[in-house]
């Protein structure tokens, strides 16, 4: 760890801030045993900085990721846990290089002492949401997968299994909702962890141009422009799941704020909408 800050001093914050949020992840309670993962895109970071290129041998990937090709990520292991992160991270994270063709790749810090280290298991997600962000030319370099506890149980209650609902009921809760997520969630029906099915249709709701996907049943994930945003946007949404949650809770199915409230918050916060 200290090597690679000497190899790589710009990298010090960026850890510092995923070891933060780590932290936070897990005394929040959406990071039980081995769940969540992330990825940064550090390529401006690392790739002059001579970090160890050769190190490990290659491995393939699933599929072609042109747009990858080249480009660094500090990626999370898989198995690995959250709580662990900061204590020992280059036992729980790996800095990886994608193949001039986009079609492997090669760990070149973290993990690769470990034997059975692997990026983690959402990698398909990670890098389709990355593709994603290339193909946009979006500013986003991060991101986070993890198990919101309030807004997993959202996605167990029969009328919010849609995305309209689901907006409509965490906007009308909480007024920081609409500001802080103008164009809301999307919502991904039930799939397998670790899928190329999941991964895609996550890609489609970011392409819908939505803040952060929700996947039935199990999670969510943002991407943002540092872990630390990417955690917010969550916390704020979690917020509101856990205040319809509540008010449920004592008997009252909140109507919170009307359609003109929250156009009026559009305007305001001039979100464009
Ligand atoms: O990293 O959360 O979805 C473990 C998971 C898989
Ligand atoms: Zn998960």
């Amino acid at each position: 760890m200290n090597n690679l800050i000497t190899t790589c001093p710009e990298l010090k914050p960026v850890l510092e801030e995923l070891f933060l949020v780590s932290g936070y992840l897990w005394e929040k309670g959406w990071a039980e045993r081995n769940a969540g993962n992330l990825s940064v895109d550090v390529t401006e970071i690392v790739s002059d900085s001579g970090i160890e290129q050769a190190r490990t041998t290659q491995r393939a990937l699933p599929f072609n990721y042109p747009l990858l090709a080249n480009r660094y990520f500090l990626v999370t292991g898989s198995g690995r846990k959250f709580r662990d992160l900061a204590r020992d991270p280059a036992r729980n994270t790996c800095i990886l290089r994608i193949s001039e063709n986009g079609s492997g790749y090669r760990i070149v810090w973290g993990g690769a002492s470990i034997p059975d280290f692997r990026p983690t298991s959402e990698f398909p997600t990670h890098l389709r949401l990355h593709e994603y962000i290339r193909e946009a030319g979006a500013t986003e370099r991060v991101v986070l997968h993890t198990h919101p506890t309030e807004l997993i149980v959202l996605t167990h209650l029969p009328e919010y299994r849609d995305e309209a609902s689901l907006n409509r009921a965490l906007w009308c809760v909480h007024p920081e909702v609409k500001v802080n997520l103008p164009r809301g969630v999307d919502f991904v029906p039930y799939a397998i962890p670790g899928s190329e099915s999941l991964a895609r249709a996550t890609a489609d709701g970011f392409r819908r141009g939505r803040s952060v996907v929700l996947w039935e049943m199990h999670g969510c994930v943002a991407k943002a422009e540092s872990p630390a945003v990417a955690f917010d946007l969550i916390d704020v949404l979690n917020k509101a799941a856990s205040i319809v949650l509540k008010c449920r809770s004592v008997g009252h199915v909140p109507t919170g704020l009307g359609k003109e409230q929250i156009d009026e918050l559009a305007r305001e916060f001039n979100l464009g909408e």
